[in-house]
């Protein structure tokens, strides 16, 4: 790439890295003023690289660079963010897709070529990930629309006050025929790359995964004068099933499950927790061990909530296969990486991606980043500038080969 690319690459991640809804630290949710000045701060260096910016009904930011053939290649990722997030986890996507852009310098493709910034990947506010890019490959449904957030505001009460019209939605989805194909870059958020010092991987495939909302009811009371062998403590129960989930997960490979968050009522300290909501995110690469997995921690659940006289809910909120990336576009980020003199390392990933909704629609391939100690949704996540100039150099030169060889 340019000379000064590492240089302006880090500036940008710096300067996303600002736009927080909290103070001290990096959460910057889909819907919010942060992502609205994101949003506004990544269109503004799209349109500087020649390409026509708009932002669709749900909150997609999707920069334009018109070739010879209407036809779309898309080159995205997300810039919303976890709570406390790091700078990397999606951000790096989106500015190696306009990275990409900027080094064609006007020259024309025999396709088009769309870098999109996919709104709330993450789901931080409503549990739904994936949000922009189901809407993007038209499989966000009404029913989906209408899950609410803490304070009770529904996903289509969230996108109108963000200024969408919902009606539009469906008509905004893109057709298969009109891509041609989806490429991802991310940071791994994982240990494998460093393990292997390596700068850049190929991913493989995504692993499945399973989001829950599961609630525990027992009965509130005061702290100081029910009798311990009376009470119906939600927390206790939903302790002991948390304790089961971890049990469940780590005596079958490769599974992950995380209970990652937790709201206890009436939530005071003199008051026995009547009721407890709690996250559930269950994930492995077959989708069959997964399945079992959830038959057996849902057993569980069910025994705890009858044994201390619960009663208990269990929903499902979104589910996604486990998918294997597209051989002709493996094969195409392969070459690069071998014309670059990099070994093809192919690495599955235990995070989802767009690209699991994206893959509906067209291929997909992802190329991973290293990610320094692994660590990611953590504000120490962090990817050297000399791996991202790397993956650059790999993911334009894959775009240049899709250009000579169709
Ligand atoms: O949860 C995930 O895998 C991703 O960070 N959205
Ligand atoms: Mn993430
Ligand atoms: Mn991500």
């Amino acid at each position: 790439m340019k000379a000064n690319f590492q240089k302006s690459f880090v500036e940008r991640i710096e300067a996303l890295g600002k736009l927080s809804e909290e103070a001290d630290k990096l959460t910057r949710p889909s819907f919010t003023p942060s992502m609205r000045a994101a949003n506004v701060l990544v269109g503004s260096w799209m349109s500087a690289a020649g390409m026509t910016v708009r932002q669709d009904t749900i909150g997609n930011l999707i920069g334009r660079y018109e070739g010879e053939n209407p036809k779309t290649l898309i080159i995205g990722s997300h810039i919303d963010t976890v709570r406390d997030a790091g700078k990397y986890d999606g951000t790096l996507g989106v500015l190696l897709g306009l990275a990409i852009v900027e080094a064609l310098e006007g020259k024309k493709l025999p396709f088009s070529i769309e870098v999109i910034a996919f709104c709330d990947e993450e789901g931080l506010r409503f549990h739904l990930s994936y949000l922009g890019s189901r809407a993007i490959v038209g499989a966000l449904d009404e029913k989906q629309l209408t899950f609410a957030d803490a304070e009770g505001i529904s996903i289509a009460e969230a996108i109108k006050q963000n200024g969408g019209v919902i009606s539009r939605i469906p008509q905004e989805a893109k057709k298969p025929e009109e891509v041609i194909g989806y490429l991802e870059a991310h940071i791994e958020q994982g240990p494998v790359l460093e393990a292997m010092n390596l700068p850049i991987g190929i991913v493989s495939g995504i692993a499945g995964q399973s989001r829950f909302e599961i609630s525990f009811t027992g009965e509130a009371g005061h702290a100081g004068t029910v009798p311990m062998r009376l009470r119906r403590d939600a927390l206790c129960a939903a302790a002991n099933f948390i304790l089961a989930v971890q049990a469940e997960a780590i005596k079958t490979e490769g599974l992950v499950a995380t209970v990652g968050q937790l709201t206890v009522e009436p939530s005071a300290s003199n008051a026995i927790p009547g009721r407890v909501t709690l996250s559930l995110d269950i994930r492995h690469q077959e989708d069959k061990l997964r399945q079992f997995a959830i038959e057996s921690i849902k057993s569980s659940a069910e025994n705890i909530a009858a044994g201390e006289g619960m009663l208990h809910r269990w929903t499902l909120i979104s589910e996604s296969p486990s998918l294997h990336c597209s051989p002709k576009l493996l094969n195409l980020l392969k070459e690069s990486l071998i014309a670059a003199k990099y070994p093809a390392t192919m690495i599955s990933s235990g995070a989802g991606h767009d690209g699991v909704q994206l893959s509906r629609i067209t291929e997909i391939a992802m190329l991973f980043v290293r990610c320094r100690g692994g660590i990611s949704h953590n504000p120490l996540e962090y990817a050297a500038p000399s791996d991202i100039e790397i993956a650059a150099d790999v993911l334009l030169a894959a775009v240049m080969t899709l250009a000579k060889n169709g």
